[in-house]
C-alpha cells in the first residue's frame, strides 16, 4: 500500500492530505453500503524526497469534500488507500479509548468484567514495599498505574501523565462529557478525573516524612511475560530525586485546583503534599539525581537537569496560591536556558508555559508571561515550518525518532495546540496540530496506524504483559505506541531493522519489541489532550 491516510479519519473542516509514493492523479471515491461513487478528482503536488522516510512523495489534498461519511483513496498507479472517515465525531471513540486505556493500567485491585470486558484480571501488587536503601523500612503504598508495558510506577512519568491529562480537562471540559465505565462513573465526577484520581492516591503514598518524592517504586528486575497478579517479586521504593520531587510538587498543585470544585478535602490533601514537596526543594536546591543501583534493570528515568522540573514547581504553584515568593522563583528559572516548550518526563518546561499563559487569574506577572508567550510561539512557528518541509506533514526531523518518538510527535501537537490557543485559534498552528495526528493515525511511512483498534491497519502487538499472556487476540484498544526509533534497542529490533534504514521506518510491529513499539501512560496522555482540543464543542 503506497497511499497512506489517517485512517480514521478527518474533520469535514479540516486539511485532508493522503501522501502517496506513486502516481500523481487520484480520485477520492466514496462508500455507502455497497456502492461506490467518484466524488473528488485532483493532481497530487509533488512534495519531493522526504528525508525522514527516504520517499519521494505526492500529497493529494482533498480539503474540499467536507460531506460526512466513509471514503478511501485511489490513483493512477492503481494504489488504494485504507478506508477512513469524514466526519464531526470522528475522533470521540479515539479519546475514550486512549483515556479509558489508563483504567487497564490500574494496580492494587481486580480489573473486573463489569468494567474490562474481557480484559480482566485479579488483584495485583498489594505487599507492601521496602526501602531499597533501609530494608526495616515498610511502607504501604499501594495503587496507581503500571507505567508501560512494565509494572513499576515511577514519579516523574506519574506526574506528566496526569498533567496531560488534568490540563485537558480544565481546558476542554467539554470533551470529557462521556462515561468511560469505570468503576467511579456516574459519581458526578467527569471520568477522566475519576481515572487520575486513581494515580494521585498512589502518588500520595509515595512521599517521605520531609516532603520529597521517592523517585520510583519497582522490583529489582523486569519480570518475565507474566500476569500482574502472577508477579509476586518484591517492589522497592527507591530513593527520593530532585526531578520526582519537583514533578510531583507540580502535578499536585495542579491537581489541587482542578479537584478543588469536587472534593474540597482531598484538594486540601493534595496542596498539602504539594505544599511539603515545595518545602523539600527549599531545603535541597542543589540537583539530586537518580541512577540505578547495581542489579536493578527496571526503568531509570534519569535527567541530567532539575532546572525545568523546579520550573514547573514553581509555575503551579503560583498559580495556585499567588504568592510572590513563587514568582521569585519562576523569575530566576526563567533566567536559565531552558526550552519552555516541551511536555516529555526529561524535560518539563513547557508545562511552566501552559500554566502561566492558561491561567485566567493572570497570577504571573508580564515579563514572565511576555517571555513563555514568545518561547511558545517561537517554537511553535519552527514547528510549523519542519512540518510544511516533511512530506508526510509531521513536525519532525530525522534526528527527532528517538525512543518513543511519538511522544515528541504528540508532545509537538501539544504545544501547536498551546499557541492556538493563546492566539486564538490561529489556523496554521491548529493544522499543524491536527497533521501530528494524521501522522499517529496512519499518515506515515509504514502504513500503520499507531493506535490499537483504530485504523484499518492499527498496530496489533504492543509490548505489554498482560497483552501477551492474557490470550486475547485483539490488544485493548486505545494504546498508542512509542513507535520508530532511528537506533532500535531490542534485540528483535536491532534484527529485523537493517543499518540505513530512513528513521520513520525503524519500526516492527512485534510484542518483543520493547523499543519500538511499547506502551505508556505518558504516550497515551498527550494524545488524548491534543484529540481532546479537536473534540472540544466549539461556540
Ligand atoms: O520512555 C523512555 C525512553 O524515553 C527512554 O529512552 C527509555 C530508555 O531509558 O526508557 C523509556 O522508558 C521505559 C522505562 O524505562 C520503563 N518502562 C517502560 C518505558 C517505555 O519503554
Ligand atoms: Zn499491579
Amino acid at each position: 500500500m503506497a497511499i497512506y491516510c489517517n485512517q480514521v479519519g478527518y474533520l469535514p473542516q479540516s486539511r485532508k492530505m493522503a501522501v502517496m509514493t506513486a502516481g500523481e492523479k487520484f480520485q477520492v471515491i466514496r462508500v455507502e453500503g455497497t456502492s461506490e461513487q467518484t466524488v473528488f478528482n485532483g493532481t497530487a503536488r509533488d512534495a519531493g524526497p522526504d528525508k525522514a522516510s527516504g520517499d519521494h512523495v505526492h500529497v493529494a489534498d482533498f480539503s474540499e469534500i467536507r460531506q460526512e461519511g466513509l471514503y478511501y483513496v485511489q490513483n493512477d498507479a492503481g494504489e488504494k488507500s485504507h478506508r477512513f472517515g469524514i466526519g464531526q465525531d470522528i475522533y470521540r471513540a479515539l479519546q475514550r479509548d486512549m483515556t479509558k486505556a489508563l483504567y487497564y493500567q490500574r494496580c492494587g485491585c481486580a480489573l473486573e468484567a463489569e468494567y474490562a470486558g474481557e480484559y480482566t484480571h485479579s488483584c495485583c501488587h498489594t505487599d507492601d514495599a521496602v526501602l531499597w536503601t533501609d530494608r526495616s523500612v515498610v511502607k504501604e503504598v499501594r495503587g496507581g498505574w503500571h507505567d508501560a508495558g512494565d509494572f513499576g510506577r515511577y514519579i516523574s512519568p506519574a506526574a506528566v501523565a496526569v498533567a496531560h491529562l488534568l490540563y485537558a480537562y480544565q481546558l476542554f471540559p467539554t470533551s470529557f462529557e462521556e462515561s468511560l465505565n469505570i468503576p467511579e462513573s456516574g459519581n458526578g465526577v467527569p471520568d477522566v478525573l475519576n481515572e487520575c484520581r486513581y494515580e494521585l492516591e498512589w502518588m500520595l503514598k509515595m512521599q517521605d516524612e520531609e516532603g520529597g518524592a521517592y523517585h520510583k517504586l519497582t522490583t529489582e528486575r523486569h519480570p518475565d511475560f507474566i500476569m500482574p497478579e502472577e508477579d509476586k517479586d518484591q517492589f522497592y521504593l527507591f530513593p527520593v530525586s530532585s526531578m520526582a520531587t519537583a514533578d510531583y510538587a507540580a502535578s499536585m498543585a495542579l491537581a489541587s485546583r482542578v479537584y478543588r470544585a469536587f472534593d474540597g478535602a482531598f484538594a486540601d490533601k493534595l496542596f498539602d503534599a504539594a505544599f511539603r514537596a515545595w518545602g523539600w526543594l527549599e531545603k535541597y536546591p542543589q540537583y539530586v539525581g537518580f541512577k540505578n543501583p547495581d542489579g536493578c534493570n527496571t526503568g531509570e528515568y534519569d535527567d541530567i537537569c532539575d532546572l525545568d522540573e523546579r520550573l514547573w514547581a514553581a509555575a503551579e504553584m503560583l498559580v495556585t496560591t499567588g504568592e510572590q515568593k513563587y514568582q521569585e522563583k519562576l523569575t530566576e528559572l526563567l533566567k536559565e536556558d531552558l526550552t519552555k516548550t516541551d511536555f516529555g518526563w526529561t524535560d518539563v518546561s513547557g508545562f511552566a508555559a501552559l500554566a502561566i499563559l492558561t491561567d485566567a487569574s493572570h497570577k504571573a506577572d508580564d515579563d514572565s508571561v511576555r517571555d513563555l508567550r514568545g518561547a511558545v510561539l517561537a517554537e511553535a512557528d519552527r514547528l510549523v515550518s519542519v512540518a510544511g518541509q516533511s512530506g508526510y506533514g509531521v513536525a519532525m526531523e530525522p534526528e527527532d525518532y528517538v525512543w518513543g518518538s511519538n511522544m515528541v510527535v504528540l508532545n509537538r501537537g501539544m504545544l501547536l495546540v498551546l499557541a492556538a490557543l493563546i492566539t486564538e485559534q490561529n489556523e496554521e498552528y491548529e493544522q499543524t496540530a491536527l497533521a501530528q495526528m494524521n501522522y499517529l493515525l496512519g499518515t506515515n511511512a509504514v502504513d500503520y496506524s499507531y493506535v490499537t483498534g483504530h485504523g484499518e491497519h492499527a498496530y496489533m502487538h504492543p509490548h505489554n504483559r498482560p497483552t501477551e499472556c492474557d490470550g486475547i487476540e485483539l490488544p485493548m484498544p486505545g494504546w498508542v505506541s512509542g513507535g520508530p526509533f532511528k537506533t532500535p534497542a531490542d534485540p528483535i529490533g536491532i534484527e529485523r531493522i537493517k543499518a540505513g534504514t530512513p528513521p520513520m521506518k525503524c519500526y516492527v510491529d512485534h510484542a518483543s519489541c520493547y523499543s519500538l513499539n511499547e506502551i505508556t501512560i505518558y504516550w497515551n496522555s498527550p494524545a488524548v489532550f491534543v484529540t481532546a482540543y479537536f473534540n472540544r464543542k466549539r461556540q
